[in-house]
């Protein structure tokens, strides 16, 4: 019985943070408390929202605001210079398909820099400018030929399809790490965040880094920027949503599996909850959203609002059924809801008319586009081929 008892305290004892709670997370729908969601069309001053002009003017910034103050932190975006240095250290796995720049982006403020790496591949095949897909990874860093054989990043996919992609690896703008997150763009470039309690973390820090590759392709003679995409899986599909709420050059949004604190709904508190995450991941979040551990329904916002935010540009979130952790319901009802901007206010073809329980296929929309498949949590090939047809008619 002794050993028995030690065997369980070993085994508990190694178990990360996020898989005990797993197991402790409802997973029960009749559990889940009635949905309260403040009205994304009543302005705080009680003003009734209807138009493109109160939308803009009004409502957008304060939601913008709440999310920068509450939950993300603010994303500097200041600098005094920014230069690009094509270097050339890795082979390039697919000379047939395309031209590979590794580019070091310098970013200098106040006397201080900070150098990024961005991988960029160009096709060979087809007519320049092309539309171009950038991935935040957070996964091995490329030239890691794993990222393609699990489909993480299918370049060649990508790019015999007439698209460009990119991608950066997290860890150059902020290391994933409650430790050393600070050792990257924050204490280097912009120090005065660090005791703020609305002040820039990991989450915002890797939105920042796509956004300096942004700044790479709006000079670039080859890509057409106009049609850009801004791909992040789970944590990355978080940042992913928070950087395209801040910068507006990105014509779609596409958040795979991003879960708490991305598409899905905090106030439904099923599968990870603001309490677990901000527990395991102290240095994702600002220190003001720790006010809503345990406590989502005294939340000023949910994620239906960051949604909203990206009105009237494309978004595309995706689900994976056996990704219960990430609330496939509550990324799908946030979409739902929050798309009334896109529907109520820029007038799209954008209302998410199916309920969840009974979505057979994708769900692809003027402005908008959802989907959900089997199996676990991860960005596979079979989301990228569901997402591409939705990016196809976007970009036509
Ligand atoms: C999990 C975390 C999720 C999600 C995921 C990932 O451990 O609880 O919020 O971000 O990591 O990024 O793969």
């Amino acid at each position: 019985m002794k050993n028995l008892l030690n065997l369980a305290l070993v085994i508990f004892t190694f178990l990360p943070i996020s898989a005990m709670s797993q197991n402790n997370a409802n997973y029960d729908e009749s559990k889940v408390p009635p949905l309260v969601l403040p009205d994304l069309f009543v302005s705080e001053s009680g003003q009734i929202i209807e138009s493109v002009e109160d939308w803009e003017a009004i409502r957008r910034p304060e939601i913008f605001q709440l999310f920068q103050q509450e939950v993300y932190g603010e994303i500097p975006k200041d600098f005094d210079k920014i230069s690009f240095q094509l270097a050339q250290e890795s082979t390039n796995p697919y000379p047939e398909l395309a031209n590979l720049e590794e580019v070091d982006i310098t970013v200098e403020r106040y006397g201080n820099s900070l150098t990024m790496r961005l991988n960029l591949f160009i096709p060979k095949e087809g007519k320049a400018p092309f539309p171009v897909i950038l991935l935040i990874n957070h996964r091995p860093k490329y030239p890691d030929g794993s990222l393609s054989e699990e489909e993480y990043w299918p370049v060649d996919e990508l790019l015999k399809r007439g698209y460009a992609t990119a991608s950066f690896h997290a860890e150059t703008v902020a290391p994933d790490n409650a430790e050393t997150f600070q050792n990257g763009i924050i204490s280097t470039l912009y120090p005065e965040q660090m005791e703020k309690p609305d002040g820039l973390k990991a989450l915002g820090a890797w939105g920042w880094g796509a956004m300096r590759a942004m700044d790479y392709f709006v000079q670039h003679p080859e890509i057409d920027a106009s049609k850009s995409a801004l791909v992040g899986h789970s944590r990355s599909g978080k940042s992913a949503l928070w950087t395209s709420a801040n910068d507006p050059r990105w014509a779609i949004t596409y958040s795979n599996e991003s879960g708490c604190g991305g598409a899905a709904l905090s106030k439904r508190k099923y599968g990870e909850t603001v309490q677990v995450i901000n527990t395991a991941f102290p240095h994702w979040f600002d220190e003001n959203f720790k006010k809503y551990n345990g406590a989502e329904e005294t939340l000023p916002l949910d994620q239906h609002m960051l949604l909203s935010l990206i009105a009237p540009r494309a978004l595309y979130v995706a689900s994976a059924k056996g990704d219960q952790w990430a609330d496939p319901k509550g990324e799908y009802l946030s979409l739902q809801i929050g798309s009334r901007v896109q529907t109520d206010i820029y007038q799209k073809d954008s209302g998410f008319e199916t309920d969840f329980e009974s979505i057979i296929e994708p769900i692809h929309l003027e402005n908008a586009g959802y989907h959900i498949r089997e199996g676990k949590h991860s960005l596979k090939w079979e989301d990228w081929g569901i997402f591409l047809e939705f990016a196809a008619k976007i970009f036509q």
